[in-house]
């Protein structure tokens, strides 16, 4: 809810975005990491789109350096519909250094990776990926929620944020009951 990374994804993808995921990095010494191949975070789409549909707001919790492996991104890649040649890879693929605390921000469509840590300790960040309501959360996070928070504990920022404005209708009429409501 960090009023900065809202405000601006709020910026790329409109007033109306929901959380897609969250996911924790582990990233050990000397170990390979799930993450390591070149990948988009709305993954196995080889098209593009003029306007961002998905943003990624990365917390690192540690410092990310050139020895601990921190994240290669390929600028500009969110623009093409194909993987670049390995040429372009070698000579634009950029690490992201990054102290502690930052929040490295990009457009899930960028290709990026976990680069290898050979340092002797660990790495670690959160991924939280953005996105505009047509694309659905990878898990029901509203529900979630309800298992351990009343719904009148969340502010109407923390429930448009975390999704509960976007739930499927179950049938026609529910969903002809919230159009009348809406209007
Ligand atoms: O570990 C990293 O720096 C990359 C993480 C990543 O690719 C992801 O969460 O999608």
């Amino acid at each position: 809810m960090n009023p900065l990374v809202i405000d601006l994804a709020k910026r790329l993808l409109g007033q109306n975005l929901q959380l897609h995921l969250q996911n924790g990095i582990i990233n050990p010494p000397d170990n390979y990491h799930h993450q390591a191949a070149w990948h988009r975070d709305l993954p196995y789409q080889d098209w593009v789109i003029s306007k961002p549909l998905a943003i990624n707001a990365f917390y690192c919790l540690t410092d990310f350096t050139n020895t601990n492996g921190a994240t290669f991104v390929l600028p500009y890649s969110h623009r093409s519909d194909f993987f670049p040649s390995e040429k372009f890879v070698i000579e634009n693929e950029l690490q992201i250094i990054a102290p502690k605390g930052s929040v490295i921000f990009f457009d899930s469509m960028l290709f990026h990776r976990a680069g290898y840590n050979t340092s002797s300790d660990v790495r670690i960040g959160v991924n939280n990926m953005f996105v505009s309501p047509i694309i659905k959360q990878q898990i029901n996070i509203p529900q979630a929620i309800l298992e351990k928070y009343h719904i009148d504990e969340l502010s109407d920022e923390e429930q448009l944020i975390l999704g509960f404005k976007f739930q499927l209708a179950n049938n026609v009429v529910e969903y002809r009951k919230r159009r009348t409501n809406k209007s």
